[in-house]
Parts: structure tokens; C-alpha cells; sequence
């Protein structure tokens, strides 16, 4: 935002602010940030009308605007269309875009000037944030998007939202001036497994107020079809994708997207997929249906998948008019202008983004609720469209969604921090603090199969618990970092409190409660962690064998919470919240105490917990066979070796600082690595595993970092690394037999 202030006003304001050297903006922060504000000397002052106008601007609909003509003249707000005659002289400030608006605030009053009806509509969201305070700065705002096609696709597995959730989103989409919205969500069979059908009677009336709903609010509904699972490239099939489309167009739809994503394709599919993709767009032509824009999510979606001439196939062979999204270098990633410029050069046109941020389906356990970071700041000609895909909790992702919003309107001036503090203000306008610690806690989705991170958790504290841990393994207590400790602690369980009882937004507390709830728990055992250090410190085993109980009914009944349950494609995750920075904290601490207290005390000293396998040689076996050395590399061997028996010995050792196992062949001392290969420089974190044990007695090896969602399981009769969404004690294949 540039504001631009004429520079006889600064002595004179700040004489106006009393104490205050400096002049002071009285323009609110507004989201998202205009793209030109200028302030000048002096303000309105509040009144009834003006607070009668607020009120009304907080919940309009596009239909309203036009009813509240009589709100407007006692306001003193003139507001009308640039074609508007009585509004001729500002025709030249609107900007030339859609959407944008020209805003003047002086003392005759307030001025509105759209250039269409959307832009009017987004002049009042501008207007509702000036008018929060008792002076309405006199200004003039001149406004318009960076990027045409703003907003959400509901494209994950997973819960789809409830009918109430999208009438929410709307009106939030409205407020953050979001113009689409992409009905996509895997597990609606009707989208996706039952494609061919049409929508029941009751599901058909609730979508078409979902598009009304959403036009009052200048949002775009695009319907998604998922065809790709069974569809065959036979006219039966294409008239199937019509007949859904045009039974949709009945309901008021009127953007279509067809989405490949998640199946194999290879270059003849790109063929068959244009070819889909035209004669739908040639047939809504033929029979005057009129369309806002037809979309195609290829299989090819992001740039780690383009092999082949698939994409230059849809690029020269479909329709310049259709949208193609793309993700991005990766699947989960951030976009930058280099994956731009490679997907347009292949596509003909500019790609159409499909961010997968803040979505959490592939790390369900983990809650994203940080800053949206990391995109860039000079694609805003190189997309045509750019829509973010969310986490099954459509409320709290409006706190990605409020930054992607931001971003979106103005791109060159996007502040990443500046945008989440809005949106924590905007969730929660009653413990914004509370909530804006716990948000700050959970930034990144932890390990995942996508290798997707976020950094920057719990940056208040990440560097007190290094200070505290160094001390800790120098042998004495960083005081100073021992009671910040606690301090924080403290706070987190007030914080969690605070957001627990707060009743302003029912469906959001729902969604949150079970982290929250978990973040409580977590915040308890800093805290009684704290005091067992000290107790260890003194020697007062019976002390510290007391708080361990409580510590254990704390896990206990922490363990026990789980988020939503997922009838669809996922499982029930138990929530993992503050898991970067505090979380593995709490767990190192544990093992830290635990270690102390075995070396120092005898004192009930079985009740602490044992570590699930002792340190030692073992034989890694799956169903009889025996994993071994070979010199093709590490292999399941039928029989036992009783030339080099040492090549299927392994020796698995806890590594203290992360609470992971390392395995080391005891024929060559060479560690496993995160492969299963053979390796003399191992990465301590990556290349170690996190054990599981079942209660048959069989073990699980998981990747520890980036790849948690990696396991070790059988495929053809061999070893190997294979993917797995959630863990399942079914899954646990290995024995681990001690060698005498
Ligand atoms: F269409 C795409 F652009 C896309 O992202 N498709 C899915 C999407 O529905 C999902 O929410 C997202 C995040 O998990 O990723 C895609 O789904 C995948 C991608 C994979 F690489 C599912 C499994 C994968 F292995």
C-alpha cells in the first residue's frame, strides 16, 4: 500500500496526537491491503447512521446493496457504478480492471465508485474496516486485484464440508473479496466415485443454494467432476459428463471443472482428455448454456510428474479458453515464478493454480494454522487463476485462506506476518491473543510423505529450549531458561482455557477443541516436567516417582483424544499440535529425566517406562526370513547363514537426542539409511527409524524425518519401503529376535 501524505500535515498531526512525535495513520490495517491508499488531514466523525451503515456492511449480500438506499443518504455515502451519470467525475478513478473500486472519504462525506457490481460489493468490505473505529480517516483508496480469478477449491480426501461450513465460506470469501470457489471435495461420491449418477432430490436443492449463496457474495461456484477412476473414451461416457454437467447448469452452476488428478495418464490420455475437454466446451457452446470457464486439473499436475509430451499434447491440442491447474515443482510446495514460466511455455496459456496449502490430508494428525509464507511475490501475470486447496476443517483454515486472500488482491506488497495477525483478529476477536499463541504453535504439518515443512513454529521459544537443553546435558540449569520454561508453560494452558471457553464461533471451537484440548495436556507436562527436574536435582526420588504418576494420568487421558472422525479416506488421527518445537521437547525431557533418574536412583525406578526394545544384536526377520547383508545389497534371506552369520546381525541402538533407533549391520559396521541401503555417512535424523510395537509382538520401522509417512513393508515378496497414509498395528510385519 503506498500512502501518500502531503508533507505540511506531519508537524500539524502530530501536534493533533497528543504525546505522540510522530504522525500516526489513523487508516486501520485492511485486509486484504489496497493497492493505493492516500490519507489526508482530518476524519469523520462516528455516528448513529455511520454505525447503522457497519452494522449492516458486516453480513451484506450483492442483493442488499441496491436495498439500503435510505442507510446510504443518512450516512452521508454516495455509492454507485462508474456508468452511473451522477458519479461522472470520478469515471476516470475507478481502475480499468474487474472488481476494482475507487473510495473517497472527505468532509462532504463518503464517495463509492465500482467498476462493476463486485467492485462496489469489495468497496464496502474496504469501507466496513474503516468505519471500525470512532474517526473515519478522510482517504482515497483506489483499488483493484492483482490476480483475476481469486479463491478456494475443496479438492481434498477427507470430510467434505457441511452444507452450513460453505455458507460460511462464502460469506467469508466475500469479506476477504475471494471471487471462486471450486466444488471438488474426493469423498463426495456424486463427484467423484458415483460420477455418472445425478444428485438426489435433497443434495440438488441444498447445491443450488450453495450457488446463490455464493453469487450474493460475488463468488464464482465452480462444480467439479472426478471422471478419471473408470471413465472409457466412448460417446456413452462423454454424453454421462454432459448429462451431470448440464443437470448442474439446471441448479444454477455455471463454472465447470473436470479434475485427472490422483490416476495414471500417459500421453494417449492427454489426447483423450483434450478431446473430453472440447466437446464439452463446443457443446455448452452449441446449445447456448453460457459459461463462466471450464477447468481441467490434468494427471500431470505438478512438475515432478511431467514426463513425456502429455502437457504440450493439452497445450496445442485443447481449446485456449480452458483453464489447466497446476501445483507447482511438487505436489505440496509453494509457487514459484520458475514453475510459472515451465508450465505456461508447455500448456499455450497460463497455468491456473491449484495451491495445496493449507490442506492437511496427507498429514491428518497436524493442524496448519500459521502464516501463509513462501510464494512469489512476481507471478501475478504469469497465472490466470489461483485457488487454495484447504484442510477438512473449514473454519480454521480460514486462517491460510485470509493470507491467501491477501495475497491474491495484492501481491508486490503481500506480509506474510502482517496478513496471519489479521486473521487471527478475524477468527477470534475476543482471545485473539490466546489464539494467535496457539496458531503460532502449529505452523508445520511434521514429516510427511510430501516432504512438505514449514519452519518457524514456536519461534518465541525454540531458543530457550536450546539454551535449556545445553545446560541440561553440561550438567547444571539455565535458570533464566528454566523459568521462561514455565512461564510458557503456564501460558499455553491459560491460552488453552481461554479458547475453550470461548463460545463466539461454535463450529471453529468444534473443529479445534480436540488439539486444543491436546495442547492443554502437552502444557500440563512441561510443567510437571519442570518440577521433576528440580525434584531429581534435590534427590527426592519419592517426590519425583509422585509426579511421574500425575504425568502418566496426563498421557493417559491425552492419548485418548482424537480429532474428527473421517468416514471417507482417512482415519481418525490423534491430534498432534506444537509438534516441531515442543512437542519433541517434552519428549526428550522425558527420556533425559528417565535416564537421570535410573543412573541415580533405585526407587520405584521399574515403574518408569522402558524403552520398547533394550540396545543390543538382533536378528530382523519377516515371516521366517532373515534380512541380510548381501552383496546385492540388504535382502530377505530364506535361511539362517551359518558361514557369515554376522551379515544378518544387526545391532539397533536408541539415539538419545531424538528418541530414535539406529541399525548398524554387524558385518561392516555400515548403518541402514532411510533407503534400506548400506551406508558409512548416515544423516543422524533422516537415516533413523521410529519403532512401533503391536500387541502380537511384532514391530514396525518407520522413516523418522521428512518420510514419516514411509514404512517398512513387503511388496513382491521383498523388503522395501512403501507408503502409508496413517500406521496400523496390522501393518507391523517384523520380529525382532535378540541373538543370544
Ligand atoms: F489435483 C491436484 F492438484 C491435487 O493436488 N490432487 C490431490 C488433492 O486432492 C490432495 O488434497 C492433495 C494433497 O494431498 O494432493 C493430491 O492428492 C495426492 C497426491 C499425491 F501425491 C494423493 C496422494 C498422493 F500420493
Amino acid at each position: 500500500m503506498t500512502r501518500i501524505r502531503p508533507s505540511w500535515a506531519l508537524p500539524l498531526m502530530s501536534a493533533l496526537i497528543a504525546g505522540s512525535l510522530e504522525a500516526q495513520s489513523l487508516i486501520p490495517e485492511l485486509y486484504p491491503r489496497p493497492q493505493q491508499v492516500t490519507e489526508s488531514l482530518g476524519w469523520l466523525k462516528m455516528s448513529t447512521p455511520l454505525r447503522q451503515l457497519r452494522q449492516r456492511l458486516d453480513t451484506l449480500t450483492l442483493t442488499q446493496i441496491r436495498e439500503s438506499k435510505g442507510l446510504y443518504a443518512k450516512a452521508n455515502l454516495r455509492l454507485g457504478l462508474k456508468t452511473d451519470p451522477r458519479l461522472s467525475s470520478y469515471r476516470t478513478k475507478v481502475p480499468t480492471q474487474d472488481e476494482s473500486y475507487y473510495l473517497e472519504v472527505n468532509s462532504r462525506g463518503i464517495t463509492l465508485v465500482g467498476a462493476d457490481s463486485v467492485g462496489l460489493y469489495y468497496g464496502l468490505q474496504s469501507l466496513r474496516q474503516l468505519l471500525a473505529s470512532n474517526q473515519v480517516p478522510y482517504c482515497k483508496i483506489t483499488d483493484y486485484p492483482s490476480v483475476g480469478l481469486r479463491g478456494v477449491v475443496e479438492g481434498f480426501y477427507g470430510n467434505p464440508y457441511s452444507h452450513s461450513d460453505r455458507i460460511e465460506q462464502f460469506k467469508f470469501y466475500g469479506r476477504t473479496k475471494l471471487n471462486t470457489y471450486i466444488y471438488g471435495p474426493k469423498d463426495d461420491p456424486y463427484h467423484r466415485d458415483k460420477w455418472r449418477e445425478l444428485y438426489p432430490e435433497q443434495e440438488r436443492k441444498r447445491i443450488s443454494e450453495l450457488v446463490t449463496q455464493a453469487h450474493q457474495r460475488g463468488v464464482r461456484f465452480v462444480w467439479a467432476i472426478h471422471p478419471g477412476l473408470d471413465i472409457k473414451w466412448t460417446e456413452e461416457d462423454r454424453k454421462a459428463v454432459v448429462r451431470k454437467c448440464e443437470d448442474m447448469y439446471r441448479l444454477g452452476v455455471r463454472s465447470f471443472a473436470v479434475f485427472f488428478d490422483d490416476i495414471s495418464a500417459d500421453d494417449e490420455s492427454a489426447h483423450h482428455q483434450a478431446e473430453l475437454l472440447n466437446y464439452l466446451y463446443e457443446h455448452f457452446e452449441k446449445t447456448g448454456m453460457k459459461i463462466g470457464s471450464l477447468i481441467l486439473c490434468p494427471t500431470q499436475y505438478n512438475q515432478a510428474w511431467a514426463k513425456g509430451a502429455y502437457l504440450d499434447i493439452l497445450g496445442t491440442k485443447m481449446n485456449p479458453k480452458i483453464e489447466i491447474m497446476w501445483t507447482g515443482k511438487t505436489v505440496v510446495t509453494m509457487i514459484d515464478r520458475e514453475t510459472m514460466e515451465y508450465v505456461n511455455a508447455r500448456i499455450r496459456r497460463k497455468g491456473y493454480i491449484w495451491l495445496n496449502y493449507p490442506v492437511t490430508d496427507f498429514a491428518v494428525d497436524h493442524i496448519l494454522l500459521g502464516p501463509m509464507r513462501g510464494n512469489a511475490s512476481d507471478i501475478d501475470q504469469l497465472v490466470s487463476g489461483f485457488v487454495a486447496n484447504p484442510m477438512e476443517y473449514a473454519e480454521a483454515s480460514k486462517v491460510g485462506v485470509f493470507g491467501v486472500a491477501d495475497y491474491l488482491w495484492n501481491m508486490k506488497a503481500y506480509d506474510a506476518d502482517r496478513a496471519w495477525e489479521g486473521a487471527v483478529k478475524e477468527l477470534y476477536p475476543h482471545s485473539t491473543e490466546a489464539f494467535r499463541h496457539f496458531a503460532q504453535d502449529n505452523v508445520d504439518p511434521g514429516a510427511n510423505g510430501h516432504r512438505f515443512r514449514l519452519q518457524g513454529e514456536s519461534r518465541d521459544i525454540a531458543p530457550v529450549i536450546a539454551r535449556f537443553k545445553e545446560s541440561l546435558l553440561e550438567g547444571h540449569v539455565d535458570r533464566i531458561a528454566w523459568s521462561k520454561l514455565q512461564d510458557r508453560f503456564r501460558t499455553m494452558a491459560e491460552d488453552a482455557t481461554i479458547l475453550l471457553a470461548d463460545k463466539t464461533n461454535e463450529a471453529l471451537s468444534k473443529e479445534l477443541r480436540p488439539w486444543v484440548e491436546v495442547y492443554h495436556h502437552m502444557a500440563q507436562q512441561g510443567g510437571l516436567l519442570l518440577r521433576m527436574q528440580r525434584l531429581l536435582a534435590k534427590g527426592k526420588a519419592e517426590e519425583f516417582m509422585a509426579s511421574y504418576k500425575e504425568l502418566q494420568s496426563i498421557e493417559s487421558k491425552q492419548g485418548a483424544i482424537r480429532s474428527r472422525d473421517f468416514p471417507g479416506s482417512l482415519n481418525a488421527p490423534y491430534p498432534k499440535p506444537a509438534d516441531q518445537v515442543i512437542a519433541p521437547f517434552l519428549a526428550w525431557f522425558k527420556r533425559q529425566l528417565y535416564s537421570g533418574y535410573r543412573k541415580t536412583h533405585t526407587y520405584e525406578v521399574d515403574k518408569l517406562p522402558t524403552s520398547l526394545i533394550e540396545a543390543g544384536s538382533y536378528y530382523i526377520r519377516v515371516q521366517g526370513a532373515y534380512l541380510t547383508n548381501t552383496t546385492e545389497g540388504v535382502q530377505l534371506v530364506a535361511e539362517a547363514d551359518s558361514i557369515n552369520p554376522q551379515r544378518q546381525v544387526w545391532s539397533i541402538s536408541l539415539d538419545q537426542e531424538s528418541g530414535n533407533y539406529i541399525i548398524t549391520n554387524a558385518q561392516d559396521q555400515q548403518r541402514l539409511n532411510s533407503s534400506l541401503k548400506l551406508t558409512r555417512s548416515a544423516d543422524n535424523l533422516r537415516d533413523s527409524f521410529v519403532l512401533h510395537r503391536n500387541d502380537k509382538g511384532h514391530f514396525a520401522l518407520q522413516n523418522a524425518k521428512e518420510a514419516l509417512g514411509y514404512i517398512w513393508g513387503l511388496k513382491d515378496g521383498k523388503l522395501q519401503i512403501i507408503y502409508r497414509k496413517a500406521v496400523k498395528p496390522e501393518d507391523y510385519i517384523l520380529e525382532l529376535q535378540p541373538r543370544e
